[in-house]
C-alpha cells in the first residue's frame, strides 16, 4: 500500500512539473528566452548557433605547497572547453593572478595556434574557427605541466 501511494505521488510530481514546463512553453517562454538579459547582459547559454564564447581567468589552488611539492599552483577557472566544429570560437582570457611578476597565457597548438601571453593585470582575446573536430590541450607556457585544460570540438 505504501509503495502505491509513492508512486503516485511521484508520477502526480511528474505529472504537476511537466504541466507547469508545459505552461512556460505556451506563454511564449522559450522564444522570450532566448533574449533574455540579466544585468550584464545576454545569457550565456542562448549564444548564437555557430559562435562560442568563453571568459577564461587564471586562478590558483589552494592549499599547494609548491616549495614542498615543486609544482605549481596555478589553473585556470574553466578546464574544458567545448565547441562543435565550424564554430567562431572566442576566448576571452584574464589574468587575475595577485603576484604582479606572474605572466599567464592560455595557448593552443596546430592546428589551431593560438596564444594570448598575458602580464600583470591584462586581458586578452582570441579569435579562432574550430574547423578541425578533436581533443586539443590548451596551456599555459609558464607553468606546465599543471596549468592545462582541455578544448573538445565535437564532429
Ligand atoms: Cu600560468
Amino acid at each position: 500500500m505504501k509503495r502505491t501511494s509513492l508512486v503516485l505521488s511521484k508520477s502526480k510530481l511528474i505529472t504537476q512539473t511537466y504541466a507547469q514546463s508545459n505552461n512556460e512553453t505556451s506563454e511564449g517562454g522559450m522564444k522570450n528566452m532566448t533574449n533574455a538579459t540579466t544585468p550584464l547582459g545576454k545569457i550565456p547559454s542562448m549564444s548564437i548557433p555557430g559562435e562560442k564564447t568563453f571568459y577564461i581567468f587564471t586562478s590558483e589552488v589552494e592549499n599547494v605547497d609548491e616549495n614542498k611539492l615543486k609544482v605549481a599552483a596555478d589553473s585556470y577557472s574553466v578546464h574544458t572547453l567545448v565547441a562543435n566544429k565550424g564554430d567562431k570560437v572566442t576566448v576571452n582570457f584574464y589574468n587575475v593572478d595577485d603576484v604582479k611578476t606572474e605572466r599567464h597565457s592560455f595557448t593552443i597548438g596546430d592546428p589551431y595556434k593560438v596564444h594570448i601571453d598575458l602580464g600583470f593585470s591584462q586581458n586578452g582575446n582570441a579569435t579562432f574557427t574550430a574547423d578541425q573536430a578533436g581533443l586539443f590541450t590548451f596551456y599555459c607556457r609558464y607553468h606546465l605541466p599543471v596549468m592545462t585544460g582541455q578544448l573538445l570540438v565535437l564532429p
